[in-house]
């Protein structure tokens, strides 16, 4: 039987639908030709959006994993009960906000920090601006991220064509994920940037036999021609996901998340204890910046937060150890592009 390279485009659970990925003259990998139905042996192969692999046709439309290509990143969330993964081999995170529903500013910081902890890039995206009434409220709780080098921007999906339109820079050549809570505008902006999103979305659909109105799967799309190629000849490509509520980062371990917050990178090594959890331990470098204001109170409370849910993972949950293992086994070491 013929061997090939596919994408692994969609994914609904254990599910999986994949593409051929065929390399055009400009060296740009495109996912080309029918939807195959992927089966995965023995459970041995989880996959991920986004995943390069080895495929084998059982059938007409059926194509079996023969092998996942080994992955420059895998962008997952973990509580203490279960993992979910969201893609793999991703350059950025979008992070959609909105100005109604409130948004939650647990998961800003939390994508902020798997982008860091992954050495990809992060943009976080403001949807609904027509909506003024919360603008403030919003801008406020964004500002700290802003103030630290993280790009923002103000769009509306439905009533603001030019806002969209900047950003296509920031997209082209790159595959970005979307991450964000339900009803913040996720499929609204990919609908804006991609005309053929909708119509590829049913057909996701369909082969997926997930309900039609919002999005349970993980969905991969690539960008238009017509945006134009990165000097590379990449096109692009967005990642649709499901909303969620809880970004889990219990996987992270302590010193992960030493170096996931950027502002803090400067001060390492400089409180008194190396192990320092910023808590209050005697001359801590952390909080004499909080206290002069060099880093924003809100950033401190997330990395208390997170370094106790780590210290959880790490020693009493045996779940969670487990599905860490699993998972960093199947992840090569975060690289850059
Ligand atoms: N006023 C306004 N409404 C918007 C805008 N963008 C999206 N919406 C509305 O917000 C609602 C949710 O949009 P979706 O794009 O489905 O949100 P989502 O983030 O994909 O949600 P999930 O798929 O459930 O995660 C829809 O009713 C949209 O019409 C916008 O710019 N302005
Ligand atoms: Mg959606
Ligand atoms: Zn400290």
């Amino acid at each position: 039987m013929d061997q090939f390279h596919a994408l692994l485009t969609a994914s609904y659970g254990r599910h999986y639908l994949a593409q051929r990925l065929v390399t055009d003259a400009h060296g740009n990998k495109s996912p080309t030709g029918p939807l195959l139905q992927v089966s995965t042996p023995a459970k041995q192969h989880i996959g991920a959006v986004g995943d390069h692999m080895l495929l084998e046709m059982t059938s007409a439309d059926q194509a079996r994993i023969i092998q996942i290509e080994p992955r420059e990143n895998i962008l997952y969330r973990s509580d203490a009960f279960k993992s979910k993964i969201i893609a793999s081999n991703v350059d950025q995170i979008l992070v959609v906000l909105a100005t109604q529903p409130a948004f939650s500013p647990d998961l800003l910081g939390r994508a902020v920090v798997a982008a860091e902890a992954n050495q990809i890039g992060l943009h976080i995206l403001l949807n609904k601006c027509d909506l003024k009434d919360n603008l403030e409220h919003a801008r406020k709780i964004i500002a700290p991220y802003e103030r630290i080098g993280y790009p923002v921007s103000e769009v509306s999906a439905k009533f603001d064509l030019a806002s969209i339109d900047a950003l296509q820079a920031a997209l082209k050549g790159k595959v970005s994920v979307f991450v964000g809570q339900s009803g913040m505008g996720k499929s609204s902006l990919l609908n804006a940037w991609v005309p053929n999103a909708a119509a590829l979305t049913q057909e996701y659909s369909v082969r997926l036999d997930t309900g039609k109105h919002t999005t349970t799967a993980c969905r991969y799309f690539e960008l238009p021609e017509s945006w134009g190629r990165d000097t590379n000849g990449r096109l692009g490509a967005l990642i649709d996901s499901p909303g969620f509520q809880e970004f889990g980062l219990a996987h992270m371990s302590v010193s992960e998340l030493q170096h996931a917050f950027r502002e803090f990178k400067a001060l390492l090594g400089k409180c008194r204890f190396h192990n320092c959890a910023h808590q209050s331990e005697p001359d801590c470098a952390v909080r004499d910046a909080v206290d002069k204001n060099e880093i924003a109170p809100e950033r401190l409370a997330l990395f208390r937060q997170l370094h106790s849910d780590s210290k959880t993972a790490d020693t009493q949950i045996q779940g969670i150890s487990q599905a860490k293992e699993r998972w960093s086994a199947l992840a090569t070491k975060p690289s850059k592009r």
